[in-house]
């Protein structure tokens, strides 16, 4: 075993996007580039030294590799302990639970979350703070800053370390200690929820149906649900994770989980579906029959948090990225706290959870997740479904519909232009912007557009600033679009393109939201030239 100093030069482009650094495979593993990226994390964070680090991913192509890499450069430059997921596996949320629970000085989670895996496809590695949430900007900022400048690096040459077995063991000075992934993860949520309740409703008949989609929260779909929970045998399905999902794109939306929209829109569908991502962090919300919108989830959730053990008499705010729906706000208002809007990515909401300013957070991305710990939580969500279902014992479709009732519908749809050519892609937003001085009065398609910005956030607790975080036209009667470039692509450009418009007439409640959206979406197209710029007639993908 000995240390080694490789010279090395600066890659260009390391740099994190939305949720942490994601490339092609391939990208990842040419020589330096892993390396590089960890070493460049080590200066970000004013070097591991000493330091205790969490280490787990989502399981695609290349998991195990960059894992044994990075066990060898932290023990290379001193870190104190890796506290690792047996066969480096932890989902995204539980990685946030045991950098919380164990008090690390943060973590690395090897995942490209909902991208597809393979040695053709994505991998990606995020860095989280202390607090468990992801870095921050002024922290990934540091890392980039780093890539730019790496000449050298330190790893140990040895054997790979044996993580399959549990327990404690070394490598040179530091500490190894490998978990069951799964374990510490579970016990969070049997604090959070009514386990009885729940299991009562699974054993009186009540029928689930969770899609994994081959990745990472498959182990804790089975051990929590089946296991714990007693849904029958085969209620999680593709629940054992494979390098590459299976071929396919671990994205719990309607394109993706094709096979589970199918399933709840058959004739005997079972009474509940979802789905979650690669990583483990998202969540799709299935009734029989019915599709729930990732937008209209978080606001019900938060409207019935007090059927929850853990939220009763505990909401002090909500929070949403600017573009998911305002349905939340409604709820908000309706219950007298404060609902924040924050740029797209969970680690804005991050202070306003350590702030104690909000309870329960979303994204329109299928991203829902409270105070428990700092991401977002697939199957979090999915227990607090269950947990209300429970309590209520009504189907998802007549929460729905109540939810509605008493709030108006806030139509919602998400409309993905995915690889386009960067450049027009960039053209498209710079036109936007250039235009949004004179779009506020004027009148397109018969509605008014009231305003439109490019949206900034001044963070209220540190006060830190972030600009040109998407272009926001609101309209007349509680409508919006909002148009931005993804930041967690790794092909090309997506435009994302995000439409909502309310309806409070009891008649219109039953629409199909591309329909309730027409108008919007034609806006939408006369704005921002969508179809003559990018030669599109149709987005890729509609949520
Ligand atoms: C997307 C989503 C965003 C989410 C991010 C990471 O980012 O829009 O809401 O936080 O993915 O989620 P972008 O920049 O491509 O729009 V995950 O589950 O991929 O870590
Ligand atoms: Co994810």
């Amino acid at each position: 075993m000995t240390l080694e100093t490789i010279a090395s030069t600066p890659i260009e482009g390391q740099k994190p996007g939305t949720s942490g650094l994601r490339k092609k495979t391939h990208i990842f593993m040419q020589p330096h580039y892993l390396e590089n990226f960890i070493a460049a994390i080590w200066i970000g964070i004013g070097g591991v030294a000493g330091k205790i680090l969490v280490l787990g991913g989502d399981g695609r192509y290349f998991n195990d590799r960059a894992a044994q890499v990075i066990l060898r450069m932290a023990a290379a430059s001193g870190a104190k302990k890796i506290i690792i997921g047996q066969d480096a596996l932890l989902s995204t949320p539980a990685a946030s639970n045991l950098i919380r629970k164990r008090k690390a000085d943060g973590g690395i989670i090897l995942s490209a979350s909902h991208n597809p895996g393979g040695p053709e496809e994505d991998f990606g590695v995020k860095f989280n703070t202390p607090n468990g949430g992801p870095a921050p900007e002024e922290v990934t900022e540091r890392i980039f800053e780093a890539t730019k400048s790496i000449n050298s690096y330190e790893i140990i040459a040895t054997q790979d370390v044996d993580i399959s077995t549990l327990g404690t063991t070394s490598l040179a000075d530091m500490e190894i200690e490998v978990v069951d992934p799964v374990a510490d993860y579970q016990t969070l949520m049997e604090t959070l929820f009514d386990f009885d309740k729940i299991r009562d409703l699974l054993n009186s008949g009540f029928s689930l149906r969770f899609d994994a989609l081959h990745a990472i929260t498959g182990p804790y779909a089975t051990a929590i649900l089946e296991g714990a929970l007693g849904a029958a045998p085969g209620s999680v399905v593709n629940g054992i994770p494979l390098p590459d999902f299976g071929k396919g794109h671990p994205d719990p939306n309607p394109i993706w989980a094709k096979d589970l929209v199918e399933h709840m829109m058959a004739k005997d569908a079972p009474d509940f579906g979802a789905a979650s991502d690669g990583d483990g962090d998202r969540n799709m919300i299935m009734g029989s029959g019915i599709y729930i919108t990732p937008s209209d989830s978080v606001a019900i959730l938060a409207a019935n948090a007090e059927l929850v053990p853990a939220y009763r008499g505990n909401m002090t705010g909500v929070a949403r990225s600017m573009p998911t729906s305002r349905a939340l706000d409604r709820v908000a208002k309706d219950l007298g706290i404060e609902c924040y809007e924050t740029p797209t990515g969970w680690k804005f909401f991050g202070n306003l959870l350590d702030a104690g300013k909000a309870t329960i957070c979303g994204e329109e991305s299928a991203g829902t997740g409270s105070n428990h710990i700092r991401e977002k939580d697939g199957l979090w969500a999915v227990l607090f479904w269950l947990n209300i279902l429970a309590e209520t014992r009504l189907s998802v479709a007549e929460i729905m519909e109540k939810h509605c009732r008493q709030y108006g519908r806030n139509y919602y749809s998400r409309h993905d232009y995915e690889a386009i050519d960067t450049e027009v892609a960039n053209d498209l937003m710079q036109a936007l912007r250039a235009k949004l001085s004179t779009l506020a009065g004027e009148v397109i398609n018969g509605r008014k557009i009231t305003n439109a910005d490019d949206f900034a956030y001044d963070d209220p607790v540190d006060g830190s600033h972030s600009k040109n975080q998407g272009v926001c036209l609101e309209m007349e009667g509680g409508a919006r679009i909002v148009f931005r470039l993804s930041g967690t692509g790794t092909e090309g450009a997506t435009l994302r393109v995000y439409l909502e418009d309310l309806v409070e007439d009891p008649d219109r409640m039953d629409l199909d939201p591309q329909e309730a959206l027409a108008d919007m979406i034609a806006i939408a197209d006369t704005v921002a030239e969508i179809s003559s710029r990018t030669g599109r007639t149709e987005p890729d993908v509609r949520t």
